[in-house]
């Protein structure tokens, strides 16, 4: 795999997805490739670490179903701080059902992700009826979708020709498919940019207790190609100071990315 020498700016020009060019223009005018994890149990805690990291991130990341007191104020307020910062939202849902189902699970219930969340992730594994059953609810709010064709934790299944099949599944569905979580770069193939982004990024660790793997923004970005470091506990664990970690992490991964397209 050929790493890709060209800027955020020129992809967002040349992208046929128009989620995927939203996001490239965003990060080339903001100079971000960071996505801040916030995953915390309490709707002031994420609201307010999701403040304190929006003049650094291109996209927040959530998992709404582990807030305890999530109510729809919660999305209103995730979505005023999406404007007043200029980021956009991806809720990890990690969808991994039938298309009839996920269609369900991704517009209703409680948490109406659909409604709210530029972007949505789904495992390729139940075959490509999840991601028709998304894309009809998906595309039409011009909502993106990521495929994951690779885990960042240790003894991932996801590898392989599980990872080949995921990517031919995502070149049929273009429109809607923005890209991949992945640890690396997954295609170049002329006249197509899929956009990767990839979590098990830390500055100072190597890994927790229960698999999960961490690489530096300079491996992740500059090495193998990725074009968005996601970072959770590295800013806003036990005793960091939430707003000088996300600096030092965007500046890692802006440097990265400057001495990958230079
Ligand atoms: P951490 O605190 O930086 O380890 O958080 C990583 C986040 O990324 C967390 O929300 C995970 O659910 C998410 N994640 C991951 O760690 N690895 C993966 O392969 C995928 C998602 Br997909």
């Amino acid at each position: 795999m050929s790493i890709v020498r060209k800027s955020y700016g020129e992809r967002a020009k040349l992208s046929t997805n128009d989620l995927s060019k939203k996001m490239f223009d965003l990060m080339e005018k903001k100079q971000t490739n960071l996505s801040v994890a916030v995953d915390v149990t309490k709707k002031r805690e994420l609201i307010e670490i999701a403040d304190k990291v929006g003049p650094y991130i291109c996209l927040l990341k959530t998992h709404i179903d582990i807030v305890e007191d999530f109510d729809n104020d919660l999305v209103e307020q995730l979505k005023r701080l999406a404007k007043k910062h200029n980021f956009l939202i991806f809720e990890d849902r990690k969808f991994a059902d039938i298309g009839s189902t996920v269609q369900l699970q991704y517009s209703s219930g409680i948490y109406k992700i659909a409604s709210w969340a530029d972007i949505t992730n789904a495992h390729p594994i139940p075959g490509e009826g999840i991601i028709t059953g998304l894309k009809s609810i998906g595309l039409p709010l011009n909502r993106g979708l990521l495929l994951l064709a690779e885990m960042s934790s240790a003894g991932s299944l996801a590898t392989g020709s599980y990872t080949d099949a995921t990517i031919s599944m995502a070149r049929r569905h273009k429109d809607f498919v923005m890209g991949f979580v992945a640890g690396r770069r997954l295609s170049d193939r002329e006249g197509e940019d899929f956009i990767t982004m990839s979590p098990g990024v830390g500055l100072d660790d190597k890994g927790d207790s229960m698999g999960q793997q961490y690489r530096t923004p300079k491996e992740v970005i500059g090495a193998c190609g990725s074009d968005v470091i996601i970072v959770g506990r590295g800013i806003y664990g036990k005793g960091k100071d939430v707003v000088k970690e996300a600096k030092r992490y965007r500046d890692a991964g802006w440097a990265a990315y400057l001495g990958r397209i230079e």
